[in-house]
């Protein structure tokens, strides 16, 4: 049995989530409390603080792309990454560009533009159980804004990350104009990776805004929905 450990909001762990759930694999996902994560309290399963991480009958893999890796490799039906090497070098490409640019423009419109915060905050609330909703918000606006200032996204005004999303949404879309998938003719790590971000983003009203005129997002959104579904967000909690 996988058990997963999940920020239960964090788009990493719906990548993972969507990649055990295409793949069929059955999991149990425990809520991490930061606190407590912060504490030490999960060394176990992740040795630098970061989730997700699985433990696989004693097997710990931490980082959702290592553990796409991994169950690609330990099970081998409904390959995530793609047959060509040419298709497995570009999926690994838009796996990291989601994973690590998206990223950062979804910490900054979700978690450090209060408007958004505002509107997400109960359902942040779940991994920090022990913090009042106003010192949640404080929380997220303080440590996003200064993570995100530091990245470099989070010191640009609020136009040109709008206009930085519309490219990078354009391209998206524009990948999917004469295909399904965004690399080769069947789902892939690339998809799904993306997927996860575009998610975190369409919390925000200017990012929902911009895939309203994306009509190729929005299909292939369904297409994901389909067949790698988020599924829950939490199971059960974790001490
Ligand atoms: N590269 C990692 C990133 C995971 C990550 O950044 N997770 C965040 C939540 S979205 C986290 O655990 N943050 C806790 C911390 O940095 O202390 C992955 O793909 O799993």
């Amino acid at each position: 049995m996988i058990i997963l450990y999940q920020f239960a909001t964090s788009p990493f762990t719906e990548k993972v989530r969507r990649a055990l759930n295409y793949k069929g694999i059955a999991f149990e996902a425990h809520d991490v409390d930061r606190a407590k994560a912060a504490a030490g309290a999960y060394s176990r399963v992740s040795k630098v603080g970061k989730f997700p991480a699985i433990d696989h009958d004693g097997t710990i893999v931490q980082d959702s792309t290592d553990i796409l890796e991994y169950l690609d490799t330990t099970f081998k039906d409904r390959p995530l990454a793609p047959q060509s090497i040419r298709d497995r070098a570009l999926a690994a490409i838009i796996e990291d560009w989601a994973d690590e640019s998206l990223y950062f423009y979804e910490i900054t419109v979700r978690l450090a533009w209060a408007h958004n915060l505002d509107r997400a905050l109960d359902e942040f609330a779940v991994s920090f159980p022990h913090l009042s909703r106003d010192d949640l918000r404080t929380y997220f606006l303080d440590a996003a804004g200064k993570l995100t200032a530091a990245q470099g996204v989070g010191r640009k005004d609020h136009p040109t990350i709008v206009r930085d999303l519309e490219r990078h949404f354009g391209a998206l879309d524009n990948l999917l104009e004469d295909q399904p998938w965004l690399v080769g003719d069947t789902i892939s790590s690339a998809d799904i990776s993306a997927a996860a971000q575009v998610s975190a983003l369409l919390y925000a009203e200017e990012a929902r805004a911009i895939v309203e005129r994306c009509a190729n997002i929005r299909a292939w959104r369904e297409r994901l929905d389909a067949l790698a579904p988020i599924s829950r967000k939490a199971e059960q909690s974790h001490e």
